[in-house]
């Protein structure tokens, strides 16, 4: 097989991917900006591997990724660069919609100039919206789009492109959708690294609103498998959702992990909800079951051991990702106690 040109393979899951990927003998060429949730230290195993490149540099550099078609012989893109944190597209959504729109459509341009065999797009449950309660139907690939925060709404419209583009100019293009991560590798600004960080340094844990808000987690290394069975076996101009079906309250997962530190329960606060939050996510995994076979393997339990074990032994990488600029983003926007 030629190259894979990843994306974004320096962060949370792209860079379990890129792992993954150079372990199985592919060639994997990795542009990646490192935005702070991108980080070199996320491959040092790797970096030194014959079939790996890495590039630093934006997906939106015209220039710089037709550079990259020229010298290597892409036949596969896996796009997952993105500004990925609800949050801070509430906080502004300028980046978002530059990387995540703009920059797929810079890619899907360049990519078909060059004939590639596949482009798959990652993105994700949130392009549904939320579903109102427990008893509403979980999202299939046939469910509406339609988003309610405005990183939701920078996917969805990245794979509204997508979409047009393989409609218009038979762009050989894939969609993939998949419910909430976790691993190691995460950012800890997200919902379960930010439990586990704070539970280890004994802060408070902000919980927003009721805590009552569900989402649907699967194990990071069960995402990538999919991805794969998608590269391997999906079919051109379709949309495969990817789930565990594991859907949490959020209280309940706090509490879990609380539990399995060892910590008290007086470290939850709860604190003003995230404005627009989105009530429940729900993936009905049925279609890639079905047409491609795949399964989650990982128990959840011990999935988060595992993770809650990582960033135990990884707790410097942690805090360097706790760098200044984000103490001021989370206190300014949370207040939190530190
Ligand atoms: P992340 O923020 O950890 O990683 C994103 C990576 O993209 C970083 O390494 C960053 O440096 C890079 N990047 C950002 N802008 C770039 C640009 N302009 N050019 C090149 N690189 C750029 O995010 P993640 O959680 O690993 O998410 C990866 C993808 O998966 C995203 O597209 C996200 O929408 C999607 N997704 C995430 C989840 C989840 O639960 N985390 C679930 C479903 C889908
Ligand atoms: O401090 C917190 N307290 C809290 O109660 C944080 C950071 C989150 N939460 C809640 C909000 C959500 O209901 O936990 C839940 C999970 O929050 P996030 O980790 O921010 O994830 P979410 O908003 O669900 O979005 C994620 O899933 C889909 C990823 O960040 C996206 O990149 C992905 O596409």
């Amino acid at each position: 097989m030629d190259n894979i040109f990843v994306t974004g393979g320096a962060g949370f899951i792209g860079s379990s991917f890129v792992r993954n990927a150079v372990k199985r003998d592919l060639k994997i060429i990795n542009l990646d900006i490192l935005n702070y949730a991108g980080n070199l230290k996320n491959l040092n195993d790797i970096e030194d591997k014959k079939n790996y490149v890495f590039i630093k540099g934006d997906i939106c550099d015209e220039g710089l990724v037709e550079s990259i078609f020229k010298k290597y012989k892409i036949s596969i893109v896996v796009n997952f660069a993105a500004e990925s944190h609800v949050d801070r597209s509430i906080m502004g959504s300028n980046g978002f919609i530059k990387t995540n729109i703009l920059g797929t459509g810079i890619l899907m341009d360049i990519a078909r100039k060059y004939n590639i065999d596949r482009f798959l797009q990652i993105s994700t449950d949130e392009v549904y919206g939320d579903l109102e309660n427990e008893l509403a139907e979980r999202f299939t690939e046939k469910s509406q789009i339609y988003p309610s925060n405005p990183y939701a709404a920078s996917k969805a419209g990245a794979d509204m492109l997508v979409g047009s583009y393989y409609r218009t100019h038979k762009f050989p293009a894939i969609i993939s959708r998949c419910s909430n991560n976790f691993g190691p590798y995460q950012f800890p600004e997200k919902f379960i690294p930010l439990i586990i960080y704070r539970a280890l340094k004994n802060k408070s844990i902000p919980l927003y609103g009721d805590g009552l808000n569900i989402r649907d987690w699967i194990f990071v290394e069960d995402h990538v498998e999919a991805l794969f069975s998608i590269i391997e076996n999906g079919k051109i101009g379709e949309i495969y959702n990817i789930g565990s079906e594991n859907e949490i309250r959020n209280i309940d997962i706090l509490k879990m992990i609380l539990k399995i530190m060892n910590k008290n329960e007086s470290l939850i606060e709860y604190v003003k909800d995230r404005k627009g939050h989105d009530r429940r996510y729900g993936i009905d995994p049925s279609k890639i079951r079905k047409e491609l076979n795949f399964e989650s393997k990982h128990i959840f339990e011990i999935a988060i051991e595992k993770t809650i074990q990582w960033y135990k032994d990884n707790i410097k990488w942690a805090e360097e990702c706790i760098d200044g600029s984000y103490r001021d983003y989370y206190n300014n926007n949370y207040k939190m106690k530190e």
